[in-house]
């Protein structure tokens, strides 16, 4: 399938995986190097869950006991050596501005984008994610399932080591990217969540639509790229980091197919035309914009999906 490399997605799974260099092949050897605790620093101040460490140290060998033991040591070292401020300030970057629509709560649930009413039926700061009814039509949403259909093909991720895509697991549905622009409808639609979020339609994607069948899911990873992958420098190098997502629901899924948020336990129903909007001001964890496409459970669910750079994406 042709797919647009630069604009895939990593899970958390793999973030750990592809890092374990230093834990690598440890079967025989067991000694915890200063090399590895290092590691293990790397991998926590980029905003890796500790689960998935210990996963990727286990995978490439090590006991649990004694993967368990090296990171609880240590990263409890790691914060006596920075103190109870500076280990706060330095295991994050600063963030950078992000997009973010004109939402006055005291003007009404309503904003209008150029005569275009959208509904706001939540918003919430941290993370900051808003949910926003009638950004499409019934009709838009046909018309853009009906111009992907013709064009799925199974869903790709990024490959962690190139930068290139590789058919994954965490994601069984299928998709399509359109080219920025590509139609009159596209583009309308992508003008329409420019001004809605205050972003240039230039640091736009090109807009993805995937197709859930039952059974089928997207686990829970950001849409960030993790800047401690070695592919990532190169996905960069169009637009710069990742700071905002729109994923448009194109159908209401007969069963299942909520967009999960697990750090705030909030689970977005899925209804035709309505979106969900959240920004990330780092390539961190901390912005907790953990999110899954929980399984569906009956019938289809197809989603348009926008990612928004720091810069234009060429
Ligand atoms: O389809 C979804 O609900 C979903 C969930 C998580 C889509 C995406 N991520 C995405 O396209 O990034
Ligand atoms: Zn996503």
């Amino acid at each position: 399938m042709s797919t647009d490399t630069a604009a895939t997605t990593t899970t958390a799974e793999d973030n750990a995986g592809a890092q374990a260099n230093p834990a690598a092949n440890q079967t025989q050897n067991q000694a915890v190097t200063d090399e590895l605790r290092r590691w293990i620093i790397e991998q926590a101040e980029a905003g890796c869950r500790p689960d998935d460490v210990l996963k990727a140290m286990k995978t490439a060998g090590w006991a649990e006991d004694v993967a368990l033991d090296a990171m609880e040591d240590t990263l409890r070292a790691r914060l006596d050596e920075l103190g109870p401020r500076k280990s706060r300030e330095q295991a994050l970057p600063p963030g950078v501005p992000v997009p973010s629509p004109d939402y006055d709560e005291t003007k009404g649930p309503v904003i209008d984008v150029d005569g275009h009413r959208v509904q706001v039926l939540m918003s919430m700061t941290d993370p900051r994610v808003m949910i926003l009814g009638g950004l499409l039509t019934d009709e838009e949403c046909d018309q853009m399932r009906a111009l992907a259909a013709p064009r799925l093909a199974r869903s790709e991720t990024v490959d962690n080591t190139t930068g290139g895509s590789e058919v994954n697991a965490a994601r069984t549905s299928d998709g399509m990217f359109f080219e920025r622009g590509e139609t009159g409808l596209v583009d309308k639609i992508e003008r329409r969540i420019a001004r809605l979020v205050n972003w240039p339609v230039e640091n736009g994607e090109g807009v993805q639509v995937l197709r859930y069948r039952p059974g089928a899911e997207y686990k829970p990873h950001h849409d960030y790229f993790d800047p401690v992958h070695p592919g990532t420098a190169r996905i960069l190098e169009r637009g710069g980091q990742r700071v905002g997502t729109v994923v448009i629901y194109l159908n209401t899924p007969e069963g299942g197919g909520g967009t999960t948020f697990p750090d705030v336990g909030l689970v977005v129903a899925p209804v035709k035309g309505n979106a969900a909007f959240f920004a990330y001001d780092k390539a961190h964890a901390s912005t907790k914009t953990l999110h899954g496409g929980a399984p569906v459970t009956a019938g289809e669910k197809w989603v348009a999906t926008k990612w928004m750079r720091e810069r234009e994406f060429k």
